[in-house]
C-alpha cells in the first residue's frame, strides 16, 4: 500500500451537488442505486479531459449510466480501488446500481448488520463501500435517502435529516424517504434499519424552535437510556450558552448498536452509538460509565457544529474536528461536574497513554503529512494532544477573545471544508496574536521536555526561573525546533503558604499567571518577591508537555498541603509517590530489603484526617500512580520491580492507616437511592479507594467489608468494585463464588459481561493467561464484537502488565494469535489491539527479542493496509 500526502492535495475534479440513494435492503444481497449530480469543480475548470474517478470497495457493479445514457463496456473502468469514466461531461447526473453484502461485512465500515439490524459507519473512507462516490470530505452534498425493507423484520428505517415519505411496497415491503438539506460530506452518511423501539422527548432551542429527540433501542434496552437524553439535553443547552450554538434539524435521533468499532458516529440528525456509550442503569453501569456517557453524547452532539456544518478538508485535518470537539466535550463535562476531577482524570490519562503514543513507533505530529490508512490515526493525538493545543490557545487568548474566535470561525466557514490554518487564522485575527511559532505543535510530533530550574536571592528578594525545553526525535523528524509553550505558575511562599505576587520585568502579573516559554533557553527574572519560593509550576498541566524540576521530598509535601491549584496539589502527590516508588523499585533490583518513605505515610495521613470538601478530588490523590505511567517514567521499563514497588507502597500505606481507611470507609457508605450526580461519584469513589487499600492487606475486617459490598448489590460501581478487589486478592475461595453469582446473574446482558471479562483478565495471579483462554471459549465472547475484544484481549494486554510481559512470551503470542485473526475479520480493531507489542524497544532485551519475534509472524501474514502500517512502523 501507498501513502497518501498532504503536500498533494488538490482540490477533486468532480463534486456532488446532489446525491440520491435508494436501498434494498437485504442481509446477503442489498441494491443500492445512486443517482450523483456531479459538476466540474470550479477551480479545476481549465484542465482539459479530466477522468471521472470515483472510490469504490467491494461493490458489485451492475448498471451505470450518464445523463440517462448506458455506458458500455468499454466507456469506463472498475478496479478494487474504484470506478474510472475517461469522458464525461462538466455537469450532468451518474446512476449507478451496486450489490453488497451486509452480511459478510465483519469490518464494520459501510453497511453491515448487527444482532438482525442493518447500520453504517462511514467514516473514515466506509461510505465507498456502499457505492461508487468521491470519497472525500471536501465533496459536500445534499442527501435524499430512500431505505427500503422488509416490513416485519425492519419496521423502523432511518437516515440523516427529516422523513418526507413513506409507505407500503409488495412483497410485505415499506419504504421511508429521508431528505438531509444541511450539504454533508459521504463520512456522516447514516442508514438504520431494524426492530427497534424509541424514547423521546424535546427540547426548545434559544430561538423558541422545537426539537424532537429519539433514542433508538432494542426493546430490552427502553430502561437504560433516561441518563443519555438527560445529557443530551444539557449538551444542547451548553453549546447554546456557551457557544451560541443552535441544533439545527427538527429532529436529533441517536441509535444504540452492539457491534461497533469505536464509541459513537456524529452522522447527521443520525448518531450512532456502541451500546456501551449510551446504554445505563444504576445496576449494570458504574459511575464512569455514566460519565463516559455523558461525554460521548454531548462530543458527538458537538460535532454538529464542529465537524458537521464546518468540517475538514481532508482527512489530515483530522484534529480540526476532533481536538477542537474533544476540547469541549472536556469543558463541558468539567462544567456540568467536579471540575479538578475531570481534569486530574484527563491529565493522567493523557500522561500515559498519549506520552506513550508519542514516545513509541507510531509517534505523528497533531495534523500528520502522510498516512497509509487513515483509520489508524484516530488516536489519542488527534484527539487528546489535538485538544490540549485548543486548550492552549483558549488560555493564550483567554475566554472572550476565543468564543469571537470561534464564533468567526463557524460564521466565516459554514458549510465548507477547511483546515487548521482556517481555524487558528480566526484566532490569531481575532486576538491580534502571532501564532506562527504556536502552528508547531500541529506540525511536531514528540512530548517536549522542560527542565526547571529556580534561585532565590535573598539580598535582592529576586527570583530566577531558568527554563530549558527540547523535544525528543520522533519517527522522521529527528531534529525539532523551539515550541511557544504557555506555562502557568505561582511561586507559593514557603512560609505564609500564600501564592506571591508576581512581578517580572516590573509588571505585575499578579498571584498566578503565565510565562512564556519560546526560546530553546530562557530566564525569568522576578522581583520584589519577599519570602524564599517553592515554585508551582505547569498549574492545571497549561501545556502537553514533561515538566522536570527537582523537588525536595519536603517542597513536594509543603505543595501537597497549600497549593493553591488544587491540579497542582495532585500533581505533587504524584510526584512524592514516583520518588518513593523510584527507591523500591531500585530496592527490589538490587535484591536489598524494601523500606517505606514515612514522609509518603504522613502526607496521606494528613490527607485522611484533614476534611476536604471535594471527596472525588480526595480519591484522586490517594490513588496511587498507575503501573502504566511508573513504566512510562522509567528509561527500561521493568514491569515485575514496578509491580512489587507499587503494591508495597499500598500496603504499607494500607498497613499504616489502616483506622484511617476504614473511618473513611465508614464515613462515605450511604444508603440512599443511586444517582450519577457529583457528590454521590464522589462518595462512592473515595470509598472504593479506602476498600482498595483495606483489601491490599486482606484482613478480615476488609474482606468482611468488601463481601457485604458485593452481596448489597447497591448499584454497579459498587458491585463492580467489591467484585474486581474479591477476584484480584490472593483467595481463590473469595474470587470463585463471586464472579460465579456474578455471572449467573449477568448471562444476558453482554455489556455486563464484558465487565466480567475484564475484572478476570486483569488478575495479576499468575495464572490469568490460562483464565484468558478459557474465557475466549466463553458463549457470551466473540472475536466478532469489538467491545468483547476489548474487554477480554485489550483489557489483558493493556492493563494486565505483570502477564502480559510473561517472561516465557506466552503473553505476547496469545495476542499475535488474536491479531491474526483479527486482521481477516475486522482490520480497524486489529491494528488497534497489536499496539502494546509494537512498544518493544521500551523493554529489557529478552522481551524485545519476544516480541519482536510475534510481530515478525504477523508480519508473515497477508496484511490488511491497517496493520500492514502499524506492524512496518514498529519493526524499522
Ligand atoms: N468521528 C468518529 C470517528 C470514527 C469512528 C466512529 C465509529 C467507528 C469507526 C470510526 N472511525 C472513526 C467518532 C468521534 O470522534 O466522534
Ligand atoms: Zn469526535
Amino acid at each position: 500500500p501507498k501513502p497518501t500526502h498532504l503536500s498533494d492535495y488538490r482540490p477533486p475534479a468532480y463534486r456532488a451537488t446532489h446525491t440520491e440513494l435508494t436501498f434494498d435492503l437485504d442481509s446477503h444481497a442489498t441494491r443500492v442505486k445512486a443517482r450523483l449530480h456531479l459538476e466540474r469543480h470550479p477551480e479545476r475548470a481549465q484542465e482539459d479531459d479530466l477522468p471521472l474517478e470515483l472510490k469504490g470497495a467491494k461493490l458489485e457493479l451492475s448498471s451505470i449510466a450518464i445523463d440517462g445514457q448506458a455506458l458500455e463496456p468499454g466507456e469506463y473502468q472498475v478496479d478494487d480501488k474504484g470506478l474510472t469514466v475517461p469522458k464525461v461531461p462538466t455537469r450532468f447526473h451518474l446512476d449507478t446500481e451496486v450489490v453488497i453484502n451486509p452480511q459478510a461485512n465483519t469490518a464494520l465500515e459501510g453497511l453491515y448488520q448487527s444482532n438482525g439490524m442493518f447500520c453504517t459507519q462511514c467514516e473514515a473512507q466506509g461510505f465507498r463501500r456502499i457505492t461508487f462516490y468521491p470519497d472525500r470530505p471536501d465533496v459536500m452534498a445534499t442527501f435524499s435517502t430512500t431505505v427500503v425493507g422488509d416490513k416485519a423484520s425492519l419496521p423502523i428505517l432511518l437516515s440523516n435529516g427529516n422523513p418526507v415519505e413513506r409507505g407500503e411496497l409488495p412483497g410485505g415491503k415499506h419504504f421511508v424517504t429521508w431528505e438531509d438539506p444541511f450539504s454533508k460530506p459521504s463520512y456522516l452518511f447514516a442508514l438504520v434499519a431494524g426492530d427497534l423501539e424509541k424514547v423521546e422527548d424535546h427540547f426548545t432551542t434559544a430561538s423558541g424552535r422545537d426539537v424532537t429527540l429519539q433514542i433508538w433501542v432494542e426493546k430490552q434496552n427502553l430502561g437504560k437510556t433516561d441518563h443519555a437524553m438527560a445529557s443530551l439535553k444539557r449538551a444542547m443547552r451548553w453549546d447554546e450558552e456557551t457557544y451560541g450554538r443552535e441544533y439545527d434539524l427538527d429532529l436529533f435521533m441517536i441509535v444504540a448498536v452492539d457491534d461497533f468499532n469505536m464509541g459513537a458516529m456524529e452522522n447527521k440528525g443520525l448518531n450512532i452509538f456502541n451500546s456501551a456509550a449510551v446504554l445505563t442503569h444504576p445496576q449494570t453501569a458504574t459511575d464512569a460509565t455514566f460519565q463516559r456517557v455523558e461525554g460521548v453524547v454531548a462530543h458527538e452532539y458537538f460535532h454538529n457544529w464542529s465537524g458537521n456544518r464546518v468540517t475538514c478538508r481532508d482527512w489530515f485535518q483530522l484534529s480540526l474536528k476532533e481536538g477542537f470537539t474533544v476540547f469541549r466535550d472536556q469543558s463541558f463535562s468539567a462544567d456540568v461536574n467536579s471540575a479538578p476531577v475531570k481534569r486530574i482524570e484527563d491529565v493522567s490519562f493523557f500522561r500515559t497513554a498519549q506520552f506513550a503514543e508519542d514516545a513509541g513507533p507510531t509517534a505523528h505530529p497533531v495534523r500528520p503529512d502522510h498516512y497509509i490508512e487513515i483509520g489508524n490515526f484516530y488516536t489519542l493525538t488527534i484527539y487528546e494532544k489535538g485538544a490540549e493545543v485548543v486548550r492552549m490557545l483558549r488560555h493564550l487568548l483567554g475566554w472572550e477573545a476565543f468564543r469571537q474566535g470561534s464564533d468567526l470561525y463557524f460564521s466565516r466557514f459554514d458549510g465548507q471544508a477547511v483546515t487548521i490554518e482556517d481555524f487558528v487564522g480566526c484566532m490569531a485575527e481575532v486576538s491580534g496574536l502571532d501564532l506562527g511559532q504556536f502552528m508547531r505543535w500541529y506540525s511536531q510530533a514528540g512530548t517536549p521536555e522542560v527542565d526547571a530550574h529556580g534561585e532565590y536571592d535573598y539580598a535582592n528578594a529576586t527570583y530566577r526561573l531558568t527554563l530549558r525545553q527540547r523535544t525528543p526525535a520522533t519517527p522522521g523528524q529527528p531534529h525539532k525546533l523551539p515550541l511557544h509553550i504557555p506555562i502557568r505558575m505561582g511561586l507559593v511562599g514557603t512560609k505564609s503558604g500564600e501564592d506571591l505576587t508576581l512581578t517580572l520585568e516590573g509588571e505585575t502579573l499578579g498571584r498566578d499567571a503565565v510565562i512564556h516559554l519560546r526560546e530553546e533557553e530562557q530566564s525569568f527574572l522576578f522581583t520584589e518577591v519577599a519570602e524564599a519560593p517553592t515554585p508551582s509550576l505547569l498549574r492545571g498541566f497549561s501545556a502537553p508537555v514533561k515538566l522536570y524540576y527537582p523537588y525536595e521530598r519536603n517542597e513536594l509535601a509543603f505543595l501537597l498541603a497549600e497549593d493553591s491549584d488544587g491540579f497542582n496539589r495532585w500533581d505533587a502527590g504524584q510526584r512524592l509517590a514516583m520518588l518513593a516508588i523510584d527507591d523500591l523499585i531500585a530496592a527490589h533490583r538490587n535484591g536489598v530489603e524494601k523500606v517505606m518513605d514515612v514522609r509518603l505515610v504522613d502526607a496521606f495521613r494528613s490527607l485522611l484526617t484533614t476534611s476536604m470538601k471535594d471527596k472525588a478530588v480526595l480519591a484522586q490523590m490517594l490513588v496511587l500512580p498507575s503501573e502504566a505511567y511508573i513504566a512510562e517514567q522509567q528509561p527500561v521499563v521493568d514491569v515485575d520491580a514496578i509491580h512489587a514497588a507499587r503494591t508495597f507502597v499500598k500496603q504499607s500505606l494500607a498497613l499504616a492507616l489502616r483506622d484511617e481507611f476504614l473511618a473513611i470507609y465508614e464515613a462515605n457508605t450511604s444508603d440512599a437511592p443511586y444517582a450519577p450526580e457529583p457528590e454521590q461519584i464522589g462518595e462512592r469513589s473515595l470509598k472504593n479507594v479506602a476498600l482498595g487499600y483495606l483489601m491490599a492487606i486482606e484482613d478480615e475486617k476488609a474482606v468482611e467489608l468488601a463481601e457485604r459490598q458485593f452481596e448489597a448489590k447497591h448499584n454497579m460501581t459498587d458491585v463492580r468494585a467489591a467484585l474486581t478487589l474479591l477476584t484480584h486478592s490472593s483467595r481463590q475461595d473469595l474470587a470463585d463464588p463471586a464472579l460465579k453469582a456474578f455471572a449467573q446473574k449477568w448471562a444476558s446482558d453482554p455489556l455486563v459481561m464484558d465487565q466480567w471479562f475484564t475484572i478476570q483478565v486483569t488478575r495479576p495471579q499468575p495464572d490469568v493467561l490460562d483464565r484468558v483462554k478459557f474465557l475466549m471459549e466463553h458463549p457470551a465472547f466473540s472475536l466478532k464484537n469489538p467491545n468483547r475484544v476489548r474487554a477480554l484481549i485489550g483489557a489483558f494486554a493493556g492493563q494486565n502488565r505483570v502477564n502480559f510481559h510473561r517472561l516465557d512470551g506466552e503473553g505476547y503470542k496469545l495476542l499475535a494469535d488474536v491479531v491474526i485473526e483479527l486482521n481477516r475479520l475486522n482490520p480497524e480493531i486489529a491494528a488497534r489491539l497489536v499496539i502494546p507489542l509494537t512498544r518493544w524497544k521500551r523493554f529489557d532485551d529478552t522481551r524485545q527479542g519476544l516480541m519482536k519475534a510475534e510481530l515478525e509472524r504477523i508480519r508473515q501474514e497477508d496484511l490488511s493496509p491497517n496493520l500492514y502500517e502499524i506492524i512496518e512502523k514498529a519493526l524499522n
